[in-house]
């Protein structure tokens, strides 16, 4: 995989320094509630987890790209980070994980990580990858037809972007000059088939022009760069100019899932340089250096975010789980 450095300037973004630092809490909250959430997948309270460590800084610097009240996300399973910053809590997180009836993505019904709330304009997807990129075109040419001014972002991983569903939603997206940013987060592998297995081009952003837009790949562990990059897309998209189709290079620093172990396929030396250039310590240094971030701040964010998962946890925990006799409810339309 192609190791990018981090590079772009934090004052390049125009961003004040409390957005800065309301970013480096988000990011530190996806680390942390990541990590609660394979201990409670080891201890056996959730069945399941698949984890977005390694993603959480190039997915920080989309999200904060977009209008949160009125934008449409169709994030992927690792979005974790993402789906924070666009309005749901770390107790929906935990709600999901417990299968509670007040998991506001499926009321108990879905696998952890298909994360999705209605209030907050994130529709959750189905397990089949990708299927989340025909749904985002139709959501994108509804504003066309509606004359709304909302841009729809969707995501997937790099061996999803392979899916027939890609294609289809590109193509029909280019016709009409849809208001549609399509993500594919490259974190090198698809399970255990590593990237030269899976494409024959060289970058997967090369595909964007094929269907009539740019295709632009960023190194995600670089927050300037992701962050402006996404800015024009949104700008784009809403001006009337069409798709975008971003490739945030990113790592996955855990195995693919809970049921995976990935030291089968990758070599110990591998693990351990991304292990070295994880994004979140890259990031944390980065903010550091530039004068946004000093260690009182750092354990200051390190307490506050302990008692919220620690809250949220207890709290997720103890709710009702869902009523059997009404396990056919939210599957229609009343
Ligand atoms: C249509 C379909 N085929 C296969 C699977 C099984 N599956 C789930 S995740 C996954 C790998 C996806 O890899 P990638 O798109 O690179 O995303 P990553 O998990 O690396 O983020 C596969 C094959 C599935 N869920 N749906």
């Amino acid at each position: 995989m192609q190791k990018m450095k981090t590079t772009g300037k934090l004052k390049t973004t125009g961003l004040s320094r409390e957005t800065i630092l309301d970013v480096y809490k988000a990011v530190m909250r996806g680390r942390r509630v990541d990590e609660r959430l394979w201990q409670l997948t080891r201890i056996g309270k959730f069945s399941f987890n698949i984890s977005g460590q390694g993603a959480e800084v190039g997915q920080a610097a989309m999200a904060l790209a977009f209008d949160y009240d009125k934008d449409y996300f169709l994030p992927y399973y690792r979005d974790l980070t993402a789906v924070l910053m666009w309005g749901m809590t770390t107790k929906d997180i935990m709600l999901a994980g417990f299968g509670k009836e007040a998991d506001p993505a499926s009321h108990g019904r879905q696998m952890p990580s298909h994360y999705g709330s209605k209030a907050h304009n994130i529709v959750s997807h189905s397990s089949p990858v990708s299927t989340q990129y025909p749904i985002s075109a139709g959501i994108a040419y509804g504003a066309q037809m509606r004359g709304e001014d909302y841009v729809t972002v969707v995501t997937t991983g790099d061996g999803s972007f392979s899916q027939g569903e890609c294609a289809v939603a590109m193509n029909i997206a280019g016709v009409h000059k849809m208001p549609v940013v399509f993500v594919v987060e490259n974190n090198g592998y698809a399970i255990s088939v590593p990237d030269k297995e899976q494409y024959a081009v060289e970058k997967l952003a090369d595909r964007g022009p094929a269907f009539g837009f740019n295709g632009i790949r960023v190194n995600g562990s670089d927050f300037a760069e992701t962050y402006l990059a996404f800015k024009q897309a949104v700008t784009d998209a809403r001006q009337g100019n069409g798709p975008t189709l971003i490739e945030i290079m990113v790592e996955r620093l855990t195995s693919h899932s809970s049921d995976d172990d990935q030291r089968v396929y990758r070599s110990a030396e591998e693990l351990a340089e991304i292990k070295e250039n994880d994004p979140v310590k890259l990031f944390q240094q980065q903010l550091i250096d530039e004068g946004y971030l000093n260690e009182a701040d750092i354990d200051r964010i390190e307490k506050e975010l302990e008692t919220e998962i620690n809250q949220a946890t207890d709290e997720a925990e103890a709710m009702p789980d869902p009523d059997p006799a009404k396990i056919t409810d939210q599957l229609y339309a009343e």
